[in-house]
C-alpha cells in the first residue's frame, strides 16, 4: 500500500467516525513517510473545500508523552472544518473516542518563512488566547506509534479558541486546567509546555521551514497540552481555564 492509499484509509476513518487498526503494524513506514501521508490526508480535505486555519504541536509536555507512550515533538495541520465556536453544542457522534486538552493558542500576524528564535516572536505573533483542543485518534483504542500518530495528522479533530489578548502577559508559568461540569479534572502549569509555550512557535517555525511550509498571517497555532487528555461524554460542559488569560468552553450533547 502506498502513502496515498494509507492517507485515504485514515481520512475515511475520520469521515466515518470508525476506528481502524494501526497502519504502521501492517505497513512499515518511516517518519518522513508519515508526514507525507499526513500531507496527502490534508490534500483530501482541501479537495473537499476545507481551508487550512493553522497548526498544532503535540507531545510538547511530559504529561502528554507519558500518557501516550510517545516521546517526540510532532506537528499537525488544522482546518476550518475542525474549528468550533465558543460555547458551541457539539454532537459527539461525529467522532470516534474524542478527548479534550486545555491549551494556549497563538495568532500569526506576519508570515513565518524561516526558523525564528524566541526573541523574534513578537514580530510574527500578535495575540494569544486560552484554547481547547479535541483529539480523536483514528486508531482503535487510541493506540499508536510515533509514525502512526503523525500519519493520522496527530489526532487533530477539533479546537476552539477564547478571546484574543495581546502578548504583554508573561505566560511561562501560569496555572492551566481542564474543567468538566465545573470540576477540575486535569491541572498543570504552562511551564510544562517546553518550559514556555512560546517555545512551541520556535519549534514549529523550525519544522515548517524544513518542510517548505509557510506559517501564514491569520493562522492559529496550538502550543500543545500541558496536561493529559480526558475522554468526552455526552451532556458535558468542557472548559479550559488559563490563569490571567481566561476561559473557553463548549458543550457536548
Ligand atoms: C496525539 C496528539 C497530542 C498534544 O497536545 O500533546 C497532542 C494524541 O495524544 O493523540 O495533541
Amino acid at each position: 500500500m502506498n502513502n496515498e492509499e494509507i492517507a485515504k484509509i485514515l481520512d475515511q476513518a475520520a469521515k466515518d467516525a470508525t476506528a481502524v487498526g494501526q497502519m504502521g503494524e501492517k505497513h512499515d513506514f518511516s517518519l518522513e513517510d508519515a508526514y507525507e501521508i499526513q500531507r496527502h490526508s490534508i490534500n483530501r480535505r482541501l479537495d473537499r473545500g476545507e481551508k487550512i486555519t493553522g497548526f498544532k504541536l503535540g507531545f510538547t509536555s511530559r504529561a502528554k508523552m507519558e500518557q501516550m507512550g510517545v516521546h517526540d515533538l510532532i506537528w499537525g495541520i488544522l482546518t476550518d472544518e475542525m474549528e468550533l465556536k465558543p460555547q458551541e453544542e457539539v454532537n459527539l457522534d461525529r467522532w470516534i473516542h474524542p478527548r479534550a486538552e486545555p491549551e494556549i493558542a497563538f495568532r500569526i500576524s506576519k508570515d513565518i518563512e524561516e526558523s525564528i528564535g524566541l526573541k523574534e516572536i513578537h514580530k510574527y505573533v500578535d495575540a494569544m488566547a486560552p484554547a481547547l483542543e479535541i483529539i480523536d485518534s483514528r486508531y482503535e483504542n487510541f493506540k499508536f506509534s510515533l509514525e502512526d500518530v503523525v500519519a493520522d495528522n496527530c489526532s487533530s479533530t477539533g479546537y476552539v479558541v477564547g478571546d484574543w489578548l495581546n502578548l504583554n502577559t508573561e505566560i511561562s508559568d501560569l496555572d492551566i486546567d481542564l474543567r468538566i461540569n465545573k470540576e477540575v479534572v486535569q491541572s498543570g502549569k504552562t511551564s510544562a509546555i517546553l518550559n514556555n509555550p512560546l517555545q512551541s512557535l520556535v519549534e514549529l517555525s523550525r519544522l515548517a521551514s524544513k518542510a517548505g511550509i509557510i506559517i501564514q498571517k491569520g493562522q492559529v497555532v496550538l502550543a500543545g497540552a500541558a496536561t493529559a487528555a480526558v475522554y468526552l461524554e455526552n451532556n458535558q460542559h468542557i472548559e479550559a481555564h488559563v490563569e490571567d488569560l481566561g476561559n473557553i468552553s463548549f458543550q457536548t450533547k
